[in-house]
C-alpha cells in the first residue's frame, strides 16, 4: 500500500517536473514571430556557434545596450541551449559588440576598417583579430547600428548560417522606414484583421502592456524606425494632451529600439467643436472657424501644436496627412492647393526636424473622368512647390492597392519632391487574414519596376531610394496588418508579410526567395523539405490571389466597402466606386480603353511603356483589361481567345489553391500541430472562397460574352 502510495508520488512529481521544468520545445501560438531562438537543430552548426561565442562583451549604459545585452542572453541562452557570459564592461570576450565610443575594441576594429560610411544606423560584423585574439565584432557609430547588427547576427544563427569569415556591412538604402497603423480611437482598427488595436488607449499612459516591448523588438530586428500611431481617415482628438501624454510613454518605450513615432493629423485640426456643430461638419480640437493654411492663426496654432507635441516627445517624427480624400478635410476647402496644406505643417515642424508625409491618394471626381489618372493631374503640377520637409506619400498603383495594377505614374513625374512609396501590407484586397499571399513578390515587381523617367534604368526602387533623382529625404511606409490578436497578424502566414516589408525597407535588393527562406527558417523549420516545399506554395500564392480574383488586368471587382469575395455587379450608386465602371464589360468584350483613344491614362507613362501601353498587342497581359477593351474572341499570347484565356486563368488560381493545400498536408508530421491546422482550416477557406471567385465572376462575364466556361485542366463544359 505504501510502496504503491510512494510510486503514484513518484509518478506525479515527475510528471509536474516534466510539465514545469522543461516545457514543451515548441508550444505554437504564433506570438514569439520572428525572435523564437530555438535551439539548433544541426549539431555542427551549434558546436561552432558554441566555439565562437564563448562570452560576449556588451560595454555601454545606455538603454539600446542593455536591450541589447537582454536579447543576446536570451537569444543565445535558447539557440545555443546554454547560458553564455554576457558583460558589460571591458574588452573581454569572443563577441566584442558597441561603437568607438562604449568599446576600445571596436575603436580599434574602426582604426582598419571606416565605420563612417555606415552612417546613423549600419552596421559591421566582422571575424578578426584584436589584440592578436581571434573575435567575432559589431561595430556601428551608434547603439542603434550596434542593435540592428546584434539582430543580424541573431537571424544568421537562426537560419544556422556559417560564421567563419563574417564579413558583413550593412546599410539601409531608406532613410524612412515606416509603419502605417490605420488604428482609430476606440481600438478598431480600418481594415485590420488581427483583432483590436495594440495601443490600449484607456490604460495609457499608466498601464504598459508587455505586447509594446514585443512590438518593439520585432520592429527592430527588421530595422523599421519610425510609426504612425493612427488611422489616416485621423480623428482630431488624437492631439489633444491627454492623448499626447498616452503617446509620448509609447514614444518612451519605443525610442531605445530606433523608433520613432508619428501621428495622422486631421486638417480641421484647429477648427472648434462648436463653429463645426453650427457648419454641420466635423470638428476638431481647436478655437478657430477655419483651417485655411494661408491664415495666420492657422499657421500660429499648428505651431503651438508642435510645440506641445515636442515638449513632451522631443525626436517626434511629424505628421501624415489624408487631406481632400474620400471625406477627410483640406486645403482645398479653402481654395489652396496640396502644396499649400503641407508647406505650412512642415513649416512648423521644421524647426524640431519633423516631417509631413502628406498622401497623394486623391481623386476628386471633377480632376477627370478616369479615376486613375486624378492623382497624376493633382500632384505633378505642384511639383516643386511643397516644402522641403515635406513627402508625398504615394500608393504603389494608381487605383488602391489592388491584387495587380500597374506602377502609379507619379514616380518618377516629380522630381523636384521626394516621394515616399506607401505599401499595404494588411490584405484588404487579397483576402484579409484568410488568404495566404506572400506579398513580397508584388512588392518586388514595383520596385523593380523600369518608369524609364530618366532613361533605361530608371526602377521605381531607384527613386524611392534617391539614387536616381537625388531626393534630399527618402522614404517608404506599410499600413500594416497588425493587430491584438494573439498571432499579432490573423493568419500566422500573414506575418511574413510584415517581416518581408521590414527587410525590403531596409534592402530592396533581397530577393522574394531570400526572404521568404528566413522567415520559414526562424518561424517555422529549417528543415531543407519543409523550407522547399513553402518556399515554393509562397512564391506563387500572389500570382495565384490575382487569377482568382482579378486576371488579366481586370481590377475592382470586389464587394461593395468589405472588399473581401467578388462583386462584378456591385453598384455603390458613385461611379468610379461601381465595378461595372472598372470592367466595362458589354457583349463586345471586356476591359477599360485607358488607351489614346480612350481616357488616354498611358499617357501620364514615359516611353516607351506609354505606346507599349497604348498598343493592344504590345501591352503586357498582366495590365491588358486595365488598359484596353478587348473583344472576347480576340486571340490572346496563349493563342487562345480572350474568354478562354479568363477561364484558364480563373481555373489555374484555383488549382493553385488545391495544391498549396496538397504541399501543406505533405508536412503535417514536420511542422507544429498548431500552426498545421491554423493554415490548413484557412486553406481549406482560401479553396473555398476562391472558387466563388472564379465562379461568380465567369457567370456574370458570361451574360455577355455568351460563351461556355471552359476548365481547361478537366474539359469541362460549363
Ligand atoms: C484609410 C481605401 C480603403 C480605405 C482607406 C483608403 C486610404 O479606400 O478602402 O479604408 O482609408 O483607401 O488609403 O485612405
Amino acid at each position: 500500500m505504501r510502496n504503491k502510495f510512494m510510486r503514484q508520488v513518484f509518478l506525479l512529481l515527475l510528471f509536474l517536473s516534466l510539465t514545469f521544468l522543461c516545457p514543451p520545445a515548441f508550444a505554437e501560438d504564433g506570438y514569439n514571430l520572428w525572435l523564437k531562438y530555438q535551439k539548433v537543430e544541426n549539431e555542427n552548426r551549434l558546436q561552432e556557434y558554441r566555439q565562437v561565442i564563448l562570452s560576449v562583451s556588451v560595454p555601454g549604459k545606455s538603454q539600446t545596450c542593455r536591450i541589447i545585452r537582454d536579447e543576446l542572453k536570451n537569444g543565445l541562452r535558447g539557440l545555443l541551449g546554454k547560458d553564455i557570459p554576457i558583460g558589460n564592461s571591458g574588452e573581454a570576450g569572443s563577441l566584442i559588440i558597441g561603437t568607438p565610443r562604449t568599446s576600445r575594441a571596436i575603436e580599434k576594429m574602426s582604426a582598419g576598417i571606416s565605420l563612417d560610411r555606415l552612417g546613423k544606423e549600419g552596421y559591421v560584423i566582422k571575424a578578426t583579430k584584436i589584440d592578436g585574439k581571434s573575435v567575432l565584432a559589431i561595430g556601428a557609430n551608434n547603439d542603434i547600428g550596434v542593435l540592428y547588427g546584434t539582430f543580424h547576427l541573431l537571424r544568421l544563427l537562426q537560419t544556422h548560417q556559417s560564421l567563419a569569415h563574417l564579413d558583413v556591412n550593412s546599410n539601409p538604402k531608406i532613410q524612412y522606414r515606416i509603419l502605417n497603423h490605420w488604428d482609430n480611437l476606440d481600438g478598431s482598427v480600418e481594415r485590420g484583421y488581427a483583432g483590436k488595436s495594440l495601443w490600449k488607449w484607456d490604460d495609457l499612459p499608466g498601464k504598459i502592456d508587455h505586447r509594446y516591448y514585443d512590438y518593439a523588438r520585432a520592429n527592430a530586428f527588421l530595422g523599421i524606425n519610425g510609426t504612425v500611431l493612427n488611422n489616416v481617415n485621423a480623428n482630431p482628438n488624437i492631439l489633444r494632451p491627454e492623448y499626447l501624454k498616452k503617446i509620448a510613454a509609447l514614444a518612451d518605450l519605443f525610442r531605445p529600439y530606433g523608433i520613432r513615432v508619428f501621428l495622422s493629423a486631421n486638417f480641421s485640426s484647429p477648427i472648434s467643436a462648436q463653429f463645426a456643430f453650427e457648419q454641420n461638419r466635423k470638428g476638431g480640437i481647436g478655437t478657430l472657424n477655419t483651417s485655411d493654411p494661408l491664415n495666420p492663426e492657422v499657421q500660429q496654432w499648428w505651431k503651438n501644436k508642435v510645440k506641445e507635441i515636442y515638449d513632451l516627445i522631443p525626436d517626434f517624427g511629424g505628421f501624415l496627412v489624408k487631406a481632400n480624400s474620400e471625406g477627410m478635410p483640406g486645403p482645398q476647402d479653402y481654395q489652396r492647393t496640396h502644396a499649400d496644406g503641407a508647406s505650412m505643417l512642415a513649416e512648423a515642424l521644421e524647426p524640431y526636424h519633423g516631417i509631413v508625409m502628406w498622401r497623394a491618394f486623391v481623386y476628386t471626381a471633377d480632376v477627370d473622368a478616369d479615376r486613375v489618372k486624378r492623382a497624376y493631374k493633382e500632384f505633378v503640377p505642384l511639383d516643386g512647390k511643397f516644402h522641403h520637409h515635406v513627402f508625398v506619400q504615394a500608393k504603389n498603383g494608381p487605383l488602391d492597392f489592388q491584387p495587380r495594377e500597374p506602377v502609379q505614374p507619379l514616380f518618377g513625374a516629380m522630381p523636384k519632391t521626394p516621394l515616399m512609396l506607401e505599401l499595404q501590407i494588411t490584405q484588404e484586397y487579397l483576402g484579409h487574414s484568410t488568404h495566404l499571399v506572400y506579398l513580397a513578390p508584388m512588392w518586388k515587381e514595383y520596385l523593380q519596376f523600369d518608369t524609364h523617367a530618366m532613361g533605361q534604368g530608371s526602377t521605381l526602387a531607384s527613386i524611392i531610394d534617391g539614387t536616381l533623382e537625388h531626393y534630399p529625404m527618402t522614404g517608404i511606409a506599410g499600413v500594416t496588418n497588425i493587430g491584438d490578436d494573439r498571432n499579432w497578424c490573423g493568419h500566422f502566414f500573414a506575418q511574413a508579410n510584415w517581416y518581408a516589408y521590414g527587410r525590403l525597407a531596409w534592402d530592396h535588393s533581397l530577393t522574394s526567395e531570400e526572404i521568404a527562406d528566413e522567415w520559414i527558417r526562424m518561424s517555422i523549420s529549417s528543415d531543407s523539405v519543409v523550407v522547399r516545399t513553402i518556399r515554393l506554395m509562397m512564391m506563387g500564392s500572389r500570382e495565384a490571389c490575382v487569377n482568382y480574383m482579378t486576371p488579366l488586368g481586370l481590377h475592382h471587382i470586389m464587394q461593395a466597402d468589405f472588399h473581401y469575395g467578388p462583386g462584378p455587379q456591385h453598384d455603390t450608386g458613385r461611379e468610379d466606386w461601381r465595378s461595372t465602371y472598372y470592367h466595362r464589360a458589354d457583349s463586345i468584350g471586356l476591359g477599360f480603353d485607358r488607351s489614346s483613344t480612350g481616357s488616354n491614362a498611358v499617357s501620364q507613362y514615359c516611353s516607351p511603356w506609354r505606346e507599349m501601353f497604348d498598343n493592344r498587342t504590345t501591352c503586357p497581359e498582366e495590365y491588358l483589361l486595365w488598359f484596353h477593351h478587348v473583344g472576347w474572341s480576340e486571340p490572346l499570347k496563349s493563342g487562345k481567345t480572350l474568354w478562354n484565356d479568363l477561364c484558364a486563368k480563373y481555373y489555374s488560381g484555383t488549382k493553385y489553391v488545391d495544391e498549396m493545400i496538397g504541399a501543406w498536408s505533405s508536412l503535417e508530421a514536420s511542422v507544429d500541430p498548431e500552426i498545421y491546422s491554423h493554415v490548413k482550416t484557412r486553406l481549406e477557406q482560401q479553396k473555398t472562397d476562391a472558387a466563388i471567385w472564379r465562379d461568380t465572376c465567369l457567370k456574370y462575364f458570361q451574360k455577355f460574352s455568351k460563351k461556355p466556361i471552359i476548365n481547361p485542366f478537366s474539359n469541362n463544359l460549363r
